[in-house]
Parts: C-alpha cells; structure tokens; sequence
C-alpha cells in the first residue's frame, strides 16, 4: 500500500504531482497547482484502501448503505482529508519547506458546495461517521456543474453569482466512464405478451448517459475508505447535424440540451417546494442511474435480486429520491422479470425514509400531469401502490378525510412523503420534539397502522471536522484535559471536561482560546472585507439560511429595540456588543431578502452612528458557506437558535456552536430540547412558547396588532421599520407583514426574547461564570457528534455492524 512516512517523501510525492499535471517545478507552481498536486497525492493514499475496502465488503459478503440525497455540502476536502490521513502535519511541513505558506493553498480550495444548509451538510457528515464506523456505505447525488450561488452584498441587497467550483475542485473527483448507466425520459408504453410473461417497454424515450464522478471519503484512523458517487449528465450522441433529417434534427438538439442542462445547477431553495420539471428530471435521473448501478452490481456478485434487501438498504434524505421506490420496483419487474409481489417484498424491505421538514410549503407534491409525459412507467407503478394503499386505508379506518389525508395521489398531485410512508420500512424524524410532531400530528394515522416503524434519530454534526480541525486552541486543551485524542473517537469522553469547572486555571484559559479565535476572525474579516470587528464586544450570531421561520427578524427587532434604548439613555451601561448574520436568501423569496437589506440598513445606520462607536455593532458576513462557518464557530459567543417552536426540525449549527463554547439563546426547538436535557435551564438562555402553545394560540386566534398596541417598545420598533434608516429606504412591507398576520409570531415572543438577552448581557458580564458555563457547554457537546447518530441508524434501521 502506499504511504508517506516523512515530509522528505511528502517533498517527493507533491514535486512528483506537480511534474505530472503541470509539466512544471515547484518554483514555477503557483497556489492552486500546488492544491491539486496535494490532492493528486492524497487521492493515491486513498486509491489502494478504496480497492481494499470494496474487496473486503465483496469478500464478506456484507450489508452495505445506499445514503441518496440531492445534497451533499462538502465544502474543502484537503484539509480534512489530510487530517483523516493522518498526514496533515507532514503536509503542511512539506509546502513550507517547498517555500509555499500552507495556508494559502489550504485557502485556494474552493468549497463543494453542492446543497443549500443543513440537509446537505448533514450528508456530508454522515458520509465521515459512516466510514470512520467501518461502515461500507456509498453516498450518490448529482456532480452539478454550479453549486450553491456565490453571495455578494452591493447597496445592501443580495446579488447571486455562479458557483464554478469544479475547475479546482474537480481535482478531487474520478470520472469512471466505464460505469456509465442510460437513464430514459418520456416515450410511450408498449405491452405485448412473450412466453407467458407480459413485458412493459418503453418506446421512443429521450435516453441521458449518467457517468459517474467519484470522490474517495477517508475514515478517521481507519483503513476503510468509501465513495461518494455523482452523476454527471451527458447526451449520448455528438450533435452532428449533417446526420440527420430535419425531423431527427429537431429531436436531437433537444435530446442533446435535456442532457446537458439537467447537472447543470443546484436548486437554491431550502425548505421549500417548487414545482419545477427540470427538478424533477434531476431527481429521477440520479434515482435511476443509482438504483441500477446498485442492482447490476448486486447481480454481478448474487446472481439473483430475491436477496436485494438483505444485502443492501437504500437511505433517502428526505423525499427528493423518493423516485427510489416506482425505479426499484420497475428494476425488478421490467428488467428482472420479478413479479408484482416479489418486487415490492424486496423494495419494501430496502428502503428507509428521513423526514427533515414538517413545513407544509416544503412538501413535495408533483403534478400527476408532469409524471405521466416524463416518467409514464413511473407512474404507472406510484398508481398502482396508491390504490393498493388506498384500499389499506379504507379496510383500516374507513374514512373518507383520513383516505384523502394519506392519499399517495390525490387532486391531481403525487404526494412524496405519503408514498414514503406508505412503502418505506423505517421513517424517522431528526430530532426528539419532531420525530413526536411526525408521530403525533403530520404521519399520525399511519403511524397507528405501524407503529413500530417511526423512530428518532437525532442529528448529529463531525466534530473532529466541527471542533478538532477548526479549533485547534480548543482541541488542545481538550487533549491536555481529557485524555489526549480519545475524544475523537469517543466523542462522550468531553465529559471528562467536567472535572475542571471550578478550576480557575482551566476557565481562564478557555477564555483566552475563545480571544484569540475572535482576534483571528476580526483579523479575517478585515481582511477579506474591510469590516473592523471590535473583539472586546460579545460576540453574538446569527448564521443560517434566511427563513421566516427562522426568525432572524427577531433579533433585529431586539437589536433596534437596544438602539432606542441607547438613543434615549446615551449614558445606559452597555457591553460593547457585536451582532453579527450570515444567511443566503433562496433567489426567489422576496421577503427574505428584504430582511437582509434591513440588516445592512441597521449595521449601516449603527456605523455611522458616532453613539454606538465601540459598544454595539452589526454586520452582515457575505456569503456564508462552509468554509466560512469552519472560521465563525471558533470566535462565536451566543449562538442564536430562535425559530418558533416546532417548526425547525432539528437544526445543526446549533451543535456546532455548543461543541466550540458559544452559548445558546433559543427557543425549545428540534434539538435545542434536548441541548435543553444535558445543559439544564441554567447552561443556556430560553424564551418564547413551546410548541404545544404555539399550537394552542394558533387554534384560540392570535391578534398581534393587540400587543403592538399594549407594548411601548415594540411600538416604537415597529415604527422605526416603517421610518427606516439613513439609507432612506422604508421598511412598511416587513412591519405590515408583522401586524397582519405574523405567521411565526415575533411580536408574541419579542419580550420574552429581550428578556432573555438582557439575561445574556448580565451573564457576560462576569467571565468566570461565563468560561464555566462555556466549558459545560463543550463537555456535554459529545452526544450530538454524528458518530452516535450513524451509530443509531446502523443499529436500528440498517442493522449493519460498526466499529
Ligand atoms: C425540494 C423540492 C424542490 C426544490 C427544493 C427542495 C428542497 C431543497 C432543500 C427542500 C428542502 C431542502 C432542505 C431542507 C433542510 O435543509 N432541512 C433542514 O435539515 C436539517 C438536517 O436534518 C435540520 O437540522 C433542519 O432543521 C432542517 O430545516
């Protein structure tokens, strides 16, 4: 096997990369062919444990993971590869010695940023869990040519640019055209009986090449490296127009721009559903061109698909690749030759859904008109499960509103998460209080048919990518603490932490770790930027995508509501406090946009307001991606997770806060309940209803004029909306939008959120207190590392062994 034992070989091994791709030396090399050298030599130390990972499973006959998704948020890989390695110390030895400053060629990567937030990276982690657990597991996605859209602010708006990540990135992608699979759109149906079986064939069908781009994932001090495949589009003939007749001509210029528009970008829509064909001819073709990959090989190696399930289980991030279920059973059926019966016995069997939104705007519903032209055989067999379904429902409750309800097509739409239920074997929830919504209200009546399939797994984030690679201070003291590196792979271990809480030592030195991050972040963002950050003010963030139902609004009203307060009292005690927001807005949600131009109009009239110089600040960090959020989770303070109860599945920047020191101030929400559980009420900052109020105030009728009337302050605030800021520009729009209907309720939790902030202010204030309640924090962070929930999904829903 190959390896690199001292930076001499590493020298060797990067001049050697640089020779071969480049044709040129070390001293002509520049940053980003030095970057793909780099990645050229790691590639290789992952090459020959590829091979021996898949001879092993093959070998041992074992279970493998099938993880589907639309997203895979990768980010930068060479450092973290390195690091999994075991090498990232000689590689950085190696470009030094070489004359190159390794952070600039770590900085030269562009990160993958194929998925829109926590889905996505969600994903990604998993992908590093999965295969440091000895997990054979495969990720499959789409190789978009443009990730999720670049953000630049201009006069305080959001402007989207292209994401052309693969001309650096791609260094990290092998493209197998060998495994090349066909995928068919559209056609007509032809039936026709051949020695007693009846065959289903498509006819005059637009067929798309999928060829596999693979990234090699390496494990965390394991030999053990898995794939994550992604599909590229391709057509399968060269436009030759001398070819054809005028007919052929038209059809194959179309057929040519199908295929080459369908890898072409990343929907940027988070939490939210959009009708779209193109979307939905992304999600078939990486189904299909995934699921016969996964069958011809099962074939290859079996010889038969009557024992599909117990040698493979298909995982779907949400309903995006719910198309799994109709492919496999049409695998099975038309190209198998497999009965209705067998078909769905195994399909059945294989396939496990994650739910990761109750959001009703984000449920999938396809037009049945759309399915039948593209996929006709597709949808001929979601009919068929429908009516089966359908006729379950009935025997069971006999209903006419629970069969609409659960209905699979209903009202001319295909309903994805219906169908997943309906088929899947397991479906689980992200996080305690919403895996009880799905129980309890969204899947509620199928779950009484089967009650024993709707489980929890609680999302879980990397923490050696989260905590160790980002946080070197930290990660330090961990290892002085807390037994060297064994955190790493027993991330329960912070625990020991524990111990030094009342250690005046210890909390001192936290404090400085958290300094110096600031400092560096400061020092970053000036930089990149030209924004000074006043690193003796709080540093309080908010950094997700922009939701309403996120309610990033919020913390600007609590913000301006702080201004007033200063405006009036320009004598008021008050901490030099940062707030600082990274968000991306989905190109189409108008609202959410406009909250970001608020931002910037509050920072900007906060600027230049000689009243708040060195006591209260706001910036907007322009496009907020991993990369970004690997800088901000080091330096954060308050970490502010303020969604209305019961809507934010579960959330995973919240961990990555908590495992890095910052403090929550939040509402009880997917996971910060049970933040909520290890830290106690006195370890963080909550406010606002709970999600069964939510529900109740919902139901009795909720008038937020009424408390615009009662309460001053938020008077005040309102209109101050209305009046905008030195920019000149109004923001009525937002303020109405509060009054009248205030679907996510700020006004109903703006005092209580105020109140708890003023909590925060206070608790700053004395800084050992503050440290111990950080150490805390990081000590109990351990049960949201994404091992535990790979772990949990091996053992109860895969029923695969692990490390
Ligand atoms: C669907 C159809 C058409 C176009 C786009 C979409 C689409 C795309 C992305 C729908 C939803 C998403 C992303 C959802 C998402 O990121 N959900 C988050 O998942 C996290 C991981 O479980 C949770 O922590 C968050 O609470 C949840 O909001």
């Amino acid at each position: 096997m190959t390896a690199i034992d001292n930076v001499k070989e590493m020298k060797k091994a990067l001049r050697d990369k640089l020779k071969l791709s480049y044709g040129c030396t070390v001293e002509e090399a520049n940053e980003a062919q030095m970057l793909r050298a780099a990645a050229l030599v790691l590639r290789e130390l992952m090459a020959d444990r590829e091979i021996a990972s898949k001879r092993k499973t093959r070998e041992t006959r074992a279970r493998q993971v099938h993880y589907l998704s639309m997203e895979f948020l990768m980010g930068r890989s060479l450092m973290k590869n390195a690091y999994n390695l075991g090498v990232s110390d000689l590689l950085t030895k190696a470009l030094e010695e070489l004359g190159f400053r390794a952070a600039d060629v770590f900085e030269a990567e562009p990160d993958a940023a194929l998925g829109n937030g926590g889905l996505g990276r969600l994903a990604a982690c998993y992908l590093d869990s999965m295969t440091t657990l000895d997990i054979p597991a495969t990720g499959y996605s789409i190789c978009y040519e443009l990730g999720i859209f670049r953000q630049r602010i201009v006069d305080g708006q959001q402007v989207e640019l292209p994401d052309d990540w693969k001309e650096l990135g791609g260094a990290w992608l092998v493209i197998k055209p060998q495994e090349t699979e066909t995928v068919y759109f559209g056609g007509t149906l032809r039936r026709f009986w051949d020695s007693d079986q009846l065959h289903v064939v498509c006819e005059g069908a637009t067929p798309v090449l999928a060829v596999p781009c693979d990234m090699e994932i390496a494990g965390y001090q394991t030999n053990h490296v898995n794939t994550l495949r992604l599909w590229d589009a391709k057509s399968p003939a060269p436009l030759d127009m001398s070819l054809f007749s005028q007919g052929e001509y038209l059809r194959a210029v179309e057929q040519h721009a199908m295929a080459e528009t369908i890898a072409k970008v990343l929907y940027p829509e988070d939490n939210h559903y959009e009708g779209k064909s193109l979307r939905l001819k992304q999600q078939y073709f990486f189904v299909s061109a995934t699921m016969q990959s996964i069958v011809r090989k099962h074939i290859e190696q079996y010889g038969s698909p009557l024992d599909f399930h117990e040698k493979n289980v298909i995982q779907i991030n949400d309903t995006h690749p719910a198309l799994v279920i109709p492919e496999l059973m049409r695998i099975f059926m038309d190209d198998a030759g497999l009965s209705w019966d067998e078909a769905w016995n195994i399909t059945r069997r294989s396939v496990a859904y994650t739910n990761h939104t109750v959001l009703a705007e984000a449920l999938e519903r396809w037009p049945q008109a759309l399915m039948q032209t593209l996929l006709p055989r597709i949808w001929e067999i979601i009919s068929e499960i429908s009516h089966r379904w359908q006729k379950q429902v009935e025997d069971r409750y006999h209903d006419p509103r629970k069969t609409a309800e659960m209905a699979i097509i209903w009202d001319g739409q295909v309903r994805m998460a219906n169908l997943c239920v309906a088929v899947c074997m397991a479906v689980n929830g992200v996080s305690a209080l919403h895996s009880d919504i799905l129980r309890r209200d969204l899947f509620r009546d199928a779950c009484a048919m089967e009650p024993s399939k709707f489980l929890n797994v609680t999302n879980g984030v990397d923490h050696r990518r989260w905590l160790s690679e980002i946080n070197p201070g930290l990660d330090a003291l961990i290892r002085d603490l807390a037994g060297g590196d064994r955190y790493l792979m027993h991330p329960l271990e912070l625990k020991k932490l524990e111990r030094y809480a009342a250690d005046d030592a210890v909390l001192a030195r936290l404090g400085e770790i958290k300094r110096a991050n600031k400092e560096s972040f400061a020092r970053y963002v000036k930089h990149t930027s030209g924004v000074s950050l006043n690193p003796d003010a709080i540093f309080d963030v908010q950094a997700k995508r922009l939701h309403e139902y996120k309610r990033q609004l919020l913390n600007v009203l609590h913000i301006i509501a702080l201004y007033q307060r200063l405006q009036d009292d320009p004598n008021m005690e008050l901490r030099p406090h940062t707030f600082l927001f990274g968000a991306k807005a989905a190109p189409g949600y108008a609202v959410a946009k406009r909250i970001i131009r608020l931002i910037n109009s509050l920072a900007d009239q906060i600027d230049n307001d000689p009243l708040c110089r060195d006591r209260l600040q706001v910036a907007f960090l322009e496009n907020y991606r991993v990369s970004l959020a690997e800088r901000l989770m080091p330096a954060s303070e308050v970490s502010q997770q303020i969604s209305l109860a019961g809507k934010e599945a579960s959330g995973t920047g919240n961990m990555k806060f908590m495992m890095n020191g910052a403090l929550t101030i939040g509402t009880l929400d997917g996971a910060n309940v049970e933040m909520n559980e290890v830290l106690g009420d006195e370890n963080m900052f909550l406010f606002g209803l709970h999600a069964d109020e939510v529900e109740r105030m919902k139901r009795e009728g909720y008038m937020p004029q009424k408390l615009y009337a009662r309460n001053e302050t938020l008077h005040r605030v309102i209109d101050r909306l209305k009046l905008g800021f030195r920019d000149g520009v109004s923001y009525e729009d937002l303020a109405q939008r509060l009054l009248i209907d205030d679907e996510y309720m700020l006004l109903q939790d703006f005092d209580s959120y105020c109140a708890a902030e003023r909590r925060v202010a206070e608790a700053y204030a004395d800084a050992r207190a503050w440290n111990r309640m950080s150490l805390l924090n990081v000590a109990r962070s351990g049960i949201f590392a994404a091992d535990r929930a790979v772990a949990e999904y091996a053992d109860n829903i895969w029923h695969v062994p692990h490390r």
